[in-house]
């Protein structure tokens, strides 16, 4: 029988088979994703942590700052010693230091699963033992989650936005930065039991929408949405978009009538246009004035969405596209209108603008951050290499507190910080590392402990996510591989050595944490809502439950644009800021009270040639289930692929499906050669997730025989402002890799 199942990618259907699990999509998905043909692997011991092990220079000489983390043995252990050791730890370093000696900050996207979900039952097990160190904002959108409470109020832009349907129904023209890559959508945090975007964006088309597609990457617009192609310069949006302002600004097109009544600043921002001509802008962003010029005239002919994909802040100064696009669908005039003004992040995940879901869902309780202190996420190496030392963030100056002891469960940061040779630096620097795994990721290898997970195939859950319309009864699909184990049981196990564990279990399994959350759900604010839910025994018969409708059209800002007195904004000034003079006050040269034009400080250069962009991977979610059947089937040469663009290969004399090695100021990694006029010329588009593999690099010379584009990628804040993760470019130089390239290692068990 199949037994109903989900994943950030998908809900689906698993059955265990002799020789692993059989996988099919879930019936009411209208477009399932090819990410699910990664999934049976993850039943099979390849690169699994089959017991928990931990690392011989901590077992023997115990704790400390220790260069041989990341390249020492690793010797198999006994569950119960470990935790015994694991909680001696941990008593030594609350003792002498206290809790802001422990990071368990442990950003990650772990496995759908409400109860399960890795970095909850840390964050659960922390708060209980008097806090930890943790983690403000995301990777993800970083800058907006920071940006856009002084621009708006708050950060409801990204977490819902003007709806699709709204899109569909009204739009004439959607200017997208970034694009609307179909390989984004296919994922959403928690699960996503239905893919919409693309037939969304198809309906949107065939009503009459037009689409103009700004991006180095032609393939990040579906090529049926006919769209125009502006294949910008990597890092150069706001100077089209300042551009695109200042012909709306001296055509006198602008809605001056909005931004009097809706908007702060617009005097200093319209000053600031002097001179921002669509002529200084066309050598900057490769695009022909003549363009910049027509792009604007369109934008104020019919309803335009300007938007920006969270890619696009994920880069140097990135707060200024962003808030740029803001400035420029003010003076569109369209904020608050049905299917106009911005967007930030449509389609960067199938859940942005797929619903506002307003009801409750069932949570797994965390307890309050009795500690409260933060690092912003990106800033995990600085913190860990400068200790006691100054930063600034969002006008605050703080200091990086002295983390000692690191634990990360549900989290790869090995695949997700930059400059991967810094990390290893910071991780040294550690005294203890602890990490979860079910898999041998290069986190893994870099810990001195790590416990077995087990994976969400082995254990029973409640799928449910804020933008999906089911609550799904995860079951168990096959037992656990080796000695894997649940992290509530492991946490369970150092809660109880810790004297936590009555508070941290209150006695339950985890299947009858399962049900308890499935029922106080139910009877508590389901019931409140008017959601007439089955008993938990029905709901996991049935294998799934399915929430109210999604609700009517939703605009952003729409009450605000109606009545700005009666809803202002949350804001100092109650308006959309084109000018903050919060911002203004920090006094950031990198982010000044307004938006600018700020030239990245790392471009291409002789050594250096060309711009590297590292986005997203369409194969696979992150760095999960790299060795899946989608992910390899994506491999070039055994490696990640690396695409440039034909005239690039030529002037190399590179050919299509050869091992090529990339280098950055960082480091260097090999990668598999695709050639493709896709890929804007000066270009080259390598995407994050090959799992990084120090070994085969040493073999071949470089720092990753794989494919980890976070070996090149600089680790460097956004700005002071947000300080977010930058990883998205780089400039890098791609040549022939001569010799005979090793073998990929980083899916070996370790040591063999
Ligand atoms: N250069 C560059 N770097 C980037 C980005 C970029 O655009 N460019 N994008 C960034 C973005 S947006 C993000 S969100 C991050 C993503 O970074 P991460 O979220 O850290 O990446 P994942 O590969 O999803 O890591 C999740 C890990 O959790 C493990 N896991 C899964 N289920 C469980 C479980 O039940 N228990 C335990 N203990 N572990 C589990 C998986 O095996 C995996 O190793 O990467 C960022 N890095
Ligand atoms: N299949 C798949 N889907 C995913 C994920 C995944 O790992 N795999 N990760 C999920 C997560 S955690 C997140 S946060 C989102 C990320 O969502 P996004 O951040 O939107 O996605 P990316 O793929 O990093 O980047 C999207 C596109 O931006 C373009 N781009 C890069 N630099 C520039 C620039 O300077 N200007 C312009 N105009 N365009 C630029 C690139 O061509 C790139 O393909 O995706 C989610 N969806
Ligand atoms: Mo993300």
């Amino acid at each position: 029988m199949s037994i109903p199942h989900s994943s950030h990618w998908g809900a689906f259907g698993a059955v265990a088979t002799a020789d692993g699990v059989r996988i099919t999509p879930h019936p009411d998905d209208p477009a399932p994703s090819a990410l699910l043909a990664n999934v049976p692997v993850a039943a099979t011991p390849t690169a699994r942590v089959l017991r928990p092990h931990v690392r011989r220079g901590w077992w023997e000489d115990g704790p400390g700052p220790d260069d041989r983390r990341g390249r020492d043995e690793f010797l198999p252990v006994a569950w119960d010693e470990l935790l015994d050791r694991v909680a001696a730890e941990y008593r030594r370093v609350l003792g002498d230091h206290g809790p802001r000696a422990v990071f368990a900050g442990s950003y990650g996207w772990a496995s759908a699963g409400r109860f399960h979900h890795a970095q909850s039952q840390l964050h659960r097990f922390s708060h209980l033992l008097g806090g930890a160190v943790r983690s403000s904002w995301t990777y993800s959108h970083g800058v907006g989650e920071v940006l856009l409470p002084h621009v708006v109020g708050n950060q409801e832009p990204l977490l819902s936005p003007t709806s699709w349907t709204s899109v569909e129904a009204h739009t004439d023209l959607v200017i997208a930065l970034g694009g609307l890559p179909a390989k984004n959508s296919e994922v959403a945090s928690g699960g996503i039991t239905r893919h919409e975007v693309a037939g969304r964006l198809r309906a949107a088309r065939a009503r009459g929408a037009e689409f103009v597609l700004v991006s180095p990457l032609r393939d990040d617009l579906a090529a049926e949405l006919g769209a125009q192609w502006l294949d910008v310069v990597p890092g150069t949006d706001t100077a089209l978009l300042l551009a695109m302002c200042h012909v709306l600004l001296t055509d006198g097109t602008y809605d001056r009538e909005f931004l009097d009544r809706c908007t702060e600043g617009s005097a200093e921002f319209l000053a600031s246009l002097d001179g921002r001509t669509p002529e200084w802008a066309a050598p900057l962003t490769g695009i022909p004035a003549a363009t910049i010029r027509d792009l604007a005239r369109r934008a104020v002919r019919g309803r335009t969405m300007v938007t920006v994909s969270w890619s696009v802040a994920r880069t140097r100064f990135g707060e200024q596209p962003l808030w740029a696009a803001v400035a420029l669908a003010a003076m569109i005039g369209q904020i608050g209108l049905p299917g106009g003004g911005f967007g930030h992040g449509y389609a960067s995940t199938g859940g942005v603008g797929k619903r506002a879901g307003t009801y409750p869902l069932p949570t797994f309780p965390q307890f309050a951050d009795p500690l409260r202190v933060r690092i912003p996420v990106a800033r995990i190496a600085d913190a860990l290499l400068h200790p006691g030392e100054p930063y600034e963030v969002d006008g605050r100056h703080e200091v990086y507190p002295h983390l000692r002891l690191v634990h990360w469960a549900g989290g790869n940061p090995f695949h997700h910080h930059q400059d991967l040779q810094r990390l290893q630096r910071a991780f040294r620097a550690a005294e203890t590392v602890v990490v979860h795994e079910p898999f041998w990721t290069a986190t893994a290898r870099h810990a001195d402990v790590v416990f077995a997970s087990t994976t969400t195939l082995e254990r029973e859950d409640l799928g449910a996510a804020r933008y999906d319309d089911r609550l799904i009864a995860m079951g168990r699909v096959h037992a656990p591989l080796g000695q894997a184990r649940d992290d509530y049981s492991t946490l369970s196990g150092l809660a109880e050595r810790l004297g936590i564990g009555p508070s941290f279990t209150e006695g339950r399994s985890a299947r009858e944490w399962v049900e308890h959350l499935y029922e106080q759900w139910r009877t508590g604010p389901a019931a409140r809502a008017g959601i007439t839910a089955p008993p938990y025994a029905r709901f996991v018969a049935d294998g799934e439950f399915r929430l109210p409708a999604e609700p009517a059209e939703k605009v952003l800002l729409a009450s605000f644009r109606a009545d700005p007195g009666r809803f202002p904004l949350r804001t100092p000034s109650g308006r959309v800021e084109l000018h903050s003079r919060t911002v203004a006050g920090f006094g950031y040269d990198d982010c000044p009270g307004h938006p600018v034009w700020l030239a990245p400080d790392e471009v291409p250069d002789e050594e250096f040639p060309l711009h590297l962009v590292a986005n997203n991977p369409a194969t696979r979610l992150h760095s999960q289930l790299d060795h899946g059947a989608t992910s390899q089937a994506g491999k070039v040469a055994g490696r990640e692929p690396v695409r440039v663009h034909p005239q690039d290969a030529a002037d190399r004399g590179l050919r299509d499906g050869q091992v090529v090695v990339l280098r950055s100021r960082r480091g260097s990694c090999l990668g598999g050669l695709v050639v493709s006029d896709a890929v804007r010329r000066g270009v080259v588009q390598m995407s994050t997730g090959a799992w990084f593999d120090p070994v085969a690099g040493a073999e071949a010379g470089v720092t990753c025989g794989h494919g980890n584009v976070n070996v090149l990628t600089r680790d460097v804040g956004s700005s002071r402002l947000a300080q977010a993760c930058t990883g998205q470019h780089a400039a890098v130089q791609v040549s022939a890799f001569e010799g005979v390239p090793p073998r990929v290692r980083a899916f070996d068990q370790p040591g063999t």
